[in-house]
């Protein structure tokens, strides 16, 4: 199993806390983009309060609303972003991510200026003594056919070198232009098949007592039994509105909403 269960104890953390005793935080679909201030400030707020008191940090995917490969970082939002958060892993919080569907062209430059380390999608961690397996999400979302045609080509290698060879503003256009043929894909998907589907789920956990994901923007917990066993499954919140993560430890995982 890769990383990780708890922390060593770190200074600067609140007082009469252990690394023990520090929560585990999960994030996910943030969509950042210079185009929409609020999650931005919600950001920065929740690293300096927030996830400076954790033991680590887990990105879920789609943390940038897109992202064409790492030569994004020339823009000075995205550079201002991953600086950021290598300086909460440069005060020991570890920092992971496991890509989303809109920032699957993450590479090594982003991961060396954020400092997280990239993770695969599903992963399954020891959380504090309970097999946790985590993903984005949309892997699970079977039911949605043209969708998973979508994924399968643009997680195809060879389309991905194809599309890298292009200049950063063709790139540009045509995940422009992708995302408009997408909005109005889902206009016209019932919402059933645009969420999780339940089998996939299934099997997914046979190693699993927790799940873990993002992706479709509907925050819960759902309590399920997986070859006789009570298991459960996080959903993360977007944030568009108000931000929010999950935070785990020994006891379990809470919801929290931030604003
Ligand atoms: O993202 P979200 O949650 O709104 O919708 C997803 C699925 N859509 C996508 C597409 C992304 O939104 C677009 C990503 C652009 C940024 C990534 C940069 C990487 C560059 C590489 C370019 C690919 O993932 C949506 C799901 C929904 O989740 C719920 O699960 O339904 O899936 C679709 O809508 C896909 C459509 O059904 C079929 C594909 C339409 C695209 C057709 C390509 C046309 C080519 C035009 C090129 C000029
Ligand atoms: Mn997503």
């Amino acid at each position: 199993m890769p990383p990780h269960a708890s922390a060593p104890a770190r200074t600067g953390m609140p007082e009469g806390a252990s690394g023990d005793d520090l929560p585990t935080l999960f994030i996910s679909d943030l969509h950042l983009t210079p185009e929409r201030p609020g999650p931005i400030s919600l950001f920065k707020r929740f690293l300096d309060e927030v996830a400076t008191h954790a033991a680590a940090l887990y990105i879920l995917g789609d943390f940038f609303e897109a992202w064409v490969g790492d030569d994004e970082l020339s823009l000075p939002f995205h550079a201002e972003i991953a600086e950021c958060l290598r300086k909460l892993a440069g005060t020991g919080v570890p920092v992971y991510f496991i890509a989303g569907n809109r920032d699957f062209l993450a590479g090594e430059a982003l991961a060396k200026a954020t400092g997280w380390q990239p993770l695969t999608d599903p992963c399954l961690i020891d959380l504090h003594g309970v097999p946790t397996l985590l993903s984005h999400g949309d892997a699970y979302c079977t039911d949605d056919g043209a969708y998973q045609a979508f994924r399968r080509q643009v997680r195809d290698p060879q389309w991905q070198r194809e599309f890298m060879s292009q200049p950063i503003d063709t790139r540009r256009g045509v995940a422009r232009a992708i995302r408009e043929k997408s909005e109005q894909a889902k206009a016209d998907k019932k919402p059933d098949i645009m969420d999780v589907n339940p089998q996939a789920i299934q099997d997914a956990m046979a190693q699993a007592q927790r799940m873990i994901h993002g992706h479709t923007h509907r925050p819960a917990r759902h309590g399920l039994r997986v070859d006789g066993r009570d298991c459960e499954r996080w959903v993360l919140p977007d944030w568009y509105e108000t931000g929010g993560y999950l935070a785990c430890n020994v006891q379990g995982c809470r919801a929290v909403t931030f604003s």
